[in-house]
């Protein structure tokens, strides 16, 4: 693996500084908006799961930066940065996790099943290893339809243990499918290490018996994310070629919010998160070259904390789903005794006590 500080700084002589502002930007966005959605969960304007991308900031920006508007991505449900980093604005991501009509799923997905259809942001999905099949399905359907881009299918370490991320590494390699899978080794399945539930831990290897190319990278250090997905995804693109890479971060907390992290030693966390941050790591670094000042990193810090709190206005004043359509869009055509308007209607009634 490249050192992270060797890496960024022989990369960062070639690097438009516009280019760099927009990762730190792009990054804390992403660190502030996770913080205030942890914040939100605690009050109870948040439901269901929630998982954060704390720590993996570097990850997401640098595989974002190296994407084009032709690429599609599927990941897991620790989902909400990839979507913020894809473009898409955070008052509707917010207004999701909310459960509102406003949202980027109208209410109806949460915070484990963003989309967006015009950012060929195809989800978010709760069952591990669920994404990865279908990724590679997208990216076969790119190369029979002679279209441009890559599919890339993002997920956890521990999802590389399911028998689901092998029959997509078969087919992908045996049918030249341009898909990237992308893992976000952040060393844990749930409580589980990488240690304890692969009996191959270097997770870049597990392609090998399908003639898969795997690599291993630092996922704190965003310039390096960046340039290995740049030359992966072009030689998928060009090729059909389908490669593994095994990006390493560490996870700031526990796997979701209302976990308390009580399998990790608190001291392995701090030491973690000292050394790891790829945002505080990724200021030093502009500001040890003269990239950015301190006032530069404090405007940018008030005009994302201004950014999110919009988000969250906007996702506390939107409307919640009707109830009247509470049974909308469940399958494409009719299905027999499945619940209809007439149902939602009752249950409306029987909401204001009605019958
Ligand atoms: C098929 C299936 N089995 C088990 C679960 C419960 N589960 C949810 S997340 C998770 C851990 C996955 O870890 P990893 O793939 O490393 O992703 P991370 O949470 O670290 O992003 C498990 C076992 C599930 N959602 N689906």
């Amino acid at each position: 693996m490249a050192k992270v500080e060797d890496a960024a700084r022989a990369a960062l002589e070639r690097e438009h500084v516009d280019d760099l502002k927009h990762y730190y930007s792009q990054m804390l966005l992403l660190r502030r908006f996770e913080e205030r959605t942890s914040e939100m969960y605690v009050k109870a304007r948040i439901g269901g799961y929630c998982h954060l991308n704390l720590g993996e900031e570097a990850t997401i920006v640098g595989l974002m930066a190296a994407l084009t508007p032709d690429d599609y991505i599927f990941t897991n449900y620790r989902e909400h940065g990839y979507i913020l980093a894809r473009g898409v604005p955070p008052g509707p991501v917010m207004a999701e996790l909310f459960g509102k009509e406003t949202g980027v799923a109208r209410g109806r997905g949460g915070s484990m099943h963003l989309f967006s259809r015009e950012h060929h942001f195809m989800g978010g999905y709760a069952i591990v290893g669920g994404q990865v099949p279908l990724a590679v399905g997208a990216a076969y359907a790119l190369r029979y339809q002679g279209r441009p881009g890559v599919v890339v299918a993002q997920m956890g370490d521990g999802t590389t243990n399911i028998g689901a991320f092998y029959e997509s590494l078969n087919l992908a390699k045996l049918w030249q499918c341009p898909v990237l899978f992308f893992i976000v080794n952040n060393g844990y399945g749930m409580g589980t290490s990488v240690a304890m539930g692969s009996s191959e831990p270097d997770l870049w290897k597990k392609g090998a018996s399908f003639r898969i190319h795997g690599e291993q990278i630092d996922g704190t250090d965003v310039l390096a994310v960046r340039d290995a997905v740049r030359r992966l995804r072009a030689r998928a693109e060009a090729e059909g070629e389908p490669a593994i890479l095994d990006v390493v971060s560490f996870r700031f907390r526990g796997h979701s919010v209302i976990d308390a992290d009580r399998y990790r030693d608190p001291e392995f966390v701090r030491a973690g998160r000292a050394a790891h941050d790829p945002v505080r790591n990724f200021a030093a670094l502009l500001l040890e070259h003269a990239i950015v000042d301190e006032a530069w990193l404090k405007a940018t810090a008030e005009r994302i904390d201004r950014e999110v709190q919009e988000a969250i206005d906007f996702a506390n004043a939107s409307p919640d789903p009707s109830f009247e359509d509470l049974y909308a869009n469940m399958y494409a055509t009719p299905v027999p005794n499945t619940p209809g308007p007439e149902d939602a209607l009752h249950a409306a009634r029987i909401n204001r006590g009605e019958s």
